[in-house]
């Protein structure tokens, strides 16, 4: 019986009380937020501020994809549950490091060219027994927690169009609910909700309308024909299905009985084509409230009116109840995309402070607390202007998809923070339109790349930085921040031992004293560090776990301002921590820089421009703006295959790499325009070569 309780046989049965309280004690880390509140705060304190200097390693376990590692642990009655690329699962003893098994959803490698920013997962779900992770081809499948093998799936989405998924599924009243990605190609988002016992759908609800204007039949309708005159009669989200992806977030409130959906960006990016530069487009860039047993709309609040930077909403919820004017008001914080740390009240969904986390905020000055709106910077909006707007922050985003957690002792939420401009420009050219393969993002990708100009390069690398904040909301600013030399650091975890968790780029994991941010602590990883941690008791032992290892977003895509961390192996590992651990990582060597044969560089300028033109809009997003490399897929300035025109085709027009993920590009590419390419990444790497 598929229904069946799996509770009795696994030995985490006790899992659905837990998912309120993770066990009231914290023993357990019961679902990647630790519990519905997601702040992933611990009330363990064996670990804290005066001897978090002791904690070494108690074991570490390899993990086998050397692409981005995302997931948070989920630990329950002993059992350790990891994710990682490709949707894989793994199961350990958590206090051995043991490996008791692992599962391999075996999705086709060529899907992962739809995956706009890797092909990571976040984590799993664990209730009654079984585990639901989704995977890069929009499967959402059930496990039994004690075998590993396969219960249920169901497929999630439309397989002939680019969803994803890389968020971790929630697990609500019985119900799975699970979201996707794919915003930057082109689809419509939505969430569904499925029995989790059985995988039957029980509701959708769409975050944006259809563009055929007919209703869906599900739980938005209602809300889907209050919003449909926010989006232009035209436009081309009739084409490519306007975004709004729920790939991250989904946060339910068991106070209020109410769920929260982090929506996303809009599709194409460029709201002056997405719809006609005409109204706000909803539910892009919001906070959506539902009713969890339904799918009925509640409220939502929009952080992003007419979103056109891929200013999401999707990034980590917490829930808390904080003292506000000597008023007790139950609040959701969320430090998204655009710079702005968001608090709202979970009740009515009103605004109650958004204050800038980062300095040089420039699309916005700050919000209109009647309205809730931003009071916005006119030069913001390139399609209007017609000029290219130099944003900060932009897409890479002043926070990410890395975890954020609220610590109710201090007062304090936990931004993993970063500093990272970048331009906004019209497509310049037809080449930047819709096509079949790569991004649907309505900007001049052909020309996004670095200026051939050493100190405009150096000045990028030198100003992408990192920052952990240390967010007061009830104050509406920072009361400390940490300052990194790189951007795209690690989550965060805090603990009632006054203790804040965080992995860094460089491949450090630390700590600091969470009301001072004093830092107590740093061990070597050897490797950079995005996930966020998780803490947990044995026996008698606390143990703190976290997955090192690059990839995500910016490491593909950034190019040269990855900087120093692209020098920094990427060996991606599992790693649990006690006081007194003693267990020795081996030792790993630096990535290799030292310059490389390059072949002779022979093309016309022609050829080079014609050759960047198309590396800009089909290549960049994956192997880094200018062929700059960011240490996770291929660095192809220094491939071998540059010299070799006969294998460069094999590759980009044959597909011959296609089960490692690099795709054939026929459908976009003549061999010639491949050809370009490589002329174009040799001229790049020898302007590089001599002057970086
Ligand atoms: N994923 C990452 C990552 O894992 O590093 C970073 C991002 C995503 C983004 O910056 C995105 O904008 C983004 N957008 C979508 C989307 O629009 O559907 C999906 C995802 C994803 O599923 O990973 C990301």
């Amino acid at each position: 019986n598929a229904a069946a309780d799996r509770s009795a046989t696994t030995g985490v049965g006790k899992i659905d009380a837990a998912l309120l309280t993770s066990g009231g004690d914290g023993r357990d880390w019961a679902m990647t937020g630790f519990n519905y509140q997601e702040q992933r705060f611990s009330p363990l304190t064996q670990i804290n501020a005066d001897n978090v200097g002791q904690l070494g390693l108690a074991w570490y376990a390899d993990m086998p994809d050397a692409r981005g590692q995302e997931a948070t642990p989920v630990v329950v009655d002993g059992k350790m549950f990891v994710t990682g690329p490709w949707s894989k699962v793994f199961a350990y003893d958590a206090a051995t490091g043991q490996k008791l098994w692992d599962f391999d959803p075996k999705v086709n490698p060529e899907k992962g060219v739809q995956a706009c920013c890797d092909v990571v997962n976040r984590g799993v779900a664990a209730w009654k027994g079984r585990l639901y992770v989704g995977t890069i081809d929009g499967r959402l499948i059930a496990l039994d927690a004690a075998t590993g093998k396969q219960d249920w799936s169901v497929q999630t989405t439309d397989n002939s169009k680019p969803y994803t998924i890389t968020g971790v599924p929630r697990v609500v009243k019985g119900m799975v609910v699970i979201g996707n990605g794919g915003a930057e190609f082109g689809v419509r988002g939505y969430v569904t909700a499925y029995d989790a016992g059985t995988g039957a759908k029980k509701w959708r609800f769409y975050t944006v309308p259809n563009p055929t204007g007919a209703p869906d039949g599900e739980a938005s309708d209602a809300a889907m024909a209050k919003v449909a005159p926010t989006w232009s009669k035209n436009g081309q989200w009739k084409q490519s299905g306007g975004g709004g992806t729920v790939w991250d977030s989904i946060v339910y409130d068991a106070e209020l009985d109410q769920l929260y959906l982090g929506v996303g960006n809009g599709s194409p990016w460029n709201h002056g084509l997405r719809s006609e530069g005409q109204g706000d487009n909803l539910f892009l860039s919001s906070i959506v409230a539902l009713k969890p047993d339904t799918g009925e709309y509640v409220w939502h609040y929009q952080e992003t009116p007419g979103e056109t930077w891929d200013f999401t909403a999707t990034q980590p919820i917490n829930l808390a109840t904080l003292n506000i004017g000597g008023q007790q008001r139950r609040v959701l914080m969320q430090a998204p995309k655009n710079g702005f740390f968001y608090v709202v009240d979970r009740a009515n969904g009103k605004l109650i402070n958004a204050g800038q986390f980062i300095p040089g905020v420039n699309w916005a000055t700050g919000y209109d607390p009647k309205t809730g709106r931003p009071i916005e910077n006119p030069e913001a909006r390139y399609y209007k202007t017609g000029k290219p707007f130099l944003a900060m922050p932009s897409a890479i985003a002043a926070h990410n998809w890395q975890p954020m957690s609220f610590n109710p002792k201090a007062g304090l939420a936990y931004i993993p923070a970063q500093i990272v401009g970048s331009a906004y420009l019209n497509p310049s050219s037809p080449l930047d339109q819709a096509k079949p393969l790569g991004f649907n993002v309505g900007q001049d990708l052909g020309n996004a790349m670095y200026p051939r100009d050493p100190a405009a390069v150096k000045q990028a690398i030198a100003g992408a930085t990192g920052r952990l904040v240390a967010w007061d909301p009830v104050a509406n600013k920072a009361r400390w921040t940490v300052d990194y030399p790189t951007p795209w650091n690690g989550g965060t975890m805090t603990t009632a031992g006054n203790l804040v968790f965080q992995g860094t780029a460089l491949g450090e994991f630390r700590a600091y004293a969470a009301d001072t941010g004093k830092q107590l602590f740093s061990y070597p990883v050897g490797t950079g560090i995005m996930a966020g941690a998780a803490t947990f008791m044995i026996g008698n032992e606390q143990y703190i776990a976290v997955l090192a290892g690059r990839g995500g977003a910016l490491p593909l895509s950034i190019g040269y301002a990855i900087g120093k961390a692209r020098d920094v192996p990427n060996v991606p590992h599992l790693l649990v921590f006690k006081l007194g651990g003693t267990v020795q990582l081996p030792n790993t060597q630096p990535q290799d820089s030292t310059p490389v044969n390059l072949p002779e560089n022979k093309a016309a300028p022609q050829q080079v421009a014609q050759g960047q033109a198309l590396f800009g809009r089909y290549c960049q997003v994956c192997h880094g703006a200018s062929a700059g490399g960011g240490g996770v897929l291929p660095n192809l300035q220094r491939s071998a295959t540059l010299g070799d025109p006969d294998t460069w085709k094999a590759i980009l027009i044959d597909g011959m790499l296609k089960e490692r993920g690099m795709v054939s590009f026929a459908k976009v590419l003549t061999p010639e325009q491949a050809q370009l390419i490589r002329l174009y990444v040799i001229d790049e790497a020898h302007w590089a070569q001599k002057n970086l």
